[in-house]
């Protein structure tokens, strides 16, 4: 509700009444009274005037469900909001498995058991971190599912650069700049074998961190590092949904097809001697093209090779 009013209030030129905001809403006045005042306590400041309304003068930095609503262009998401939970992923499971519908999303404000691929450990600080799991029901086959992972990759990319930070993609699934990881996406999906449930991605942003655990320090960085300002972390992962919301139904209509030229370009892997790190060995080769389902390409001695996971070093 809170997220629904502030939107209004964003929204409106001038003055919403109490009168208008209740009726739009379906709640009593002194229900929009209460809204409001809890709304000041968490720093937005709201000009009320008798006879015209409220207004809305600063909009706070807050991260919570309502302040990443009230800033989102498209209908259809809703937040489930955690001061402190162990890993949203978990929980966007849960939800999933019990019928949450999707472009549910999941955030949380700090993780205290944040993950990345093979059970590796995602770093989520109190209060400076972006931590999101989408939940997503789509029309896809297992098989075709896997690239969605490379799709994000070019969505987030998109919407970072839009924001001013020089940000590349590398495979197979983090956004690096300066050559340091700044963002992380997690893709885990329940399917059977001719039937995809659903998927989940995670996605994972250092947003305010001024620093970082220590043996991450020397490959994280923050978007603050980049651009050496604070960040509102609430309208940038609005800014993520949004675009993903607006874009993922190409990727379900026509797959990786339409995203590939720009994972290409954006990409710090391709054309570069590579090793591949994978579970139980490591080899050497040159990185090509990127396959319409997420597999990368790479040239060795003794020919082109498929991959279909493991870890890059350059
Ligand atoms: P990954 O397996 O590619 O990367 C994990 C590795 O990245 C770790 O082993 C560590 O070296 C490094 N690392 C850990 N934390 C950070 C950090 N904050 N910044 C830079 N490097 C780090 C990447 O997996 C996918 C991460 C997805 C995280 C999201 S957050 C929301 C959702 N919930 C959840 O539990 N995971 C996802």
């Amino acid at each position: 509700m809170k997220g629904e009013i502030l939107k209004m209030l964003s929204r409106a030129e001038g003055y919403t009444s109490g009168e208008h905001i209740s009726e739009q809403l379906g709640i009593s006045r002194t229900g929009v009274w209460k809204h409001i005042q809890s709304l000041r306590e968490e720093g937005y400041t709201i000009v009320s005037v008798r006879k015209k309304g409220y207004r809305l003068e600063h909009s706070g930095t807050g991260f919570s469900a309502h302040a990443v609503s009230s800033k989102l262009r498209t209908e259809g998401i809703h937040i489930e909001h955690h001061e402190k939970i162990p890993s949203t992923q978990t929980r966007a499971q849960r939800l999933a498995q019990g019928g949450a519908r999707g472009w549910t999303v999941v955030t949380a404000d700090e993780q205290t058991g944040g993950r990345g691929r093979r059970g590796r450990p995602w770093s989520t600080k109190k209060g400076t971190a972006l931590a999101a799991s989408i939940i997503l029901r789509l029309d896809k086959l297992p098989q075709e599912a896997a690239a969605i992972t490379p799709t994000a990759a070019v969505i987030i990319n998109d919407v970072l650069q839009r924001y001013g930070v020089d940000t590349r993609i590398k495979w197979p699934n983090d956004i690096l700049a300066e050559g340091r990881k700044v963002c992380g996406i997690l893709t885990e999906m329940h399917a059977e074998m001719d039937e995809l449930h659903y998927l989940i991605i995670g996605i994972g942003v250092n947003v305010n961190e001024t620093d970082f655990p220590e043996e991450i320090k020397p490959t994280a960085v923050s978007l603050r590092h980049l651009t050496g300002q604070e960040w509102d972390r609430s309208a940038l992962l609005a800014a993520l949904l949004d675009e993903l919301k607006k874009r993922l139904p190409e990727f379900e209509e026509n797959g990786f097809t339409p995203f590939r030229e720009d994972w290409l370009r954006y990409s710090t892997v391709i054309n570069k001697e590579i090793t591949i790190h994978q579970r139980h060995q490591s080899w050497k080769g040159r990185a090509v093209d990127i396959r319409e389902d997420g597999r990368l390409i790479v040239e060795t001695e003794t020919g082109q090779k498929e991959v279909i996971s493991g870890d890059i070093s350059i």
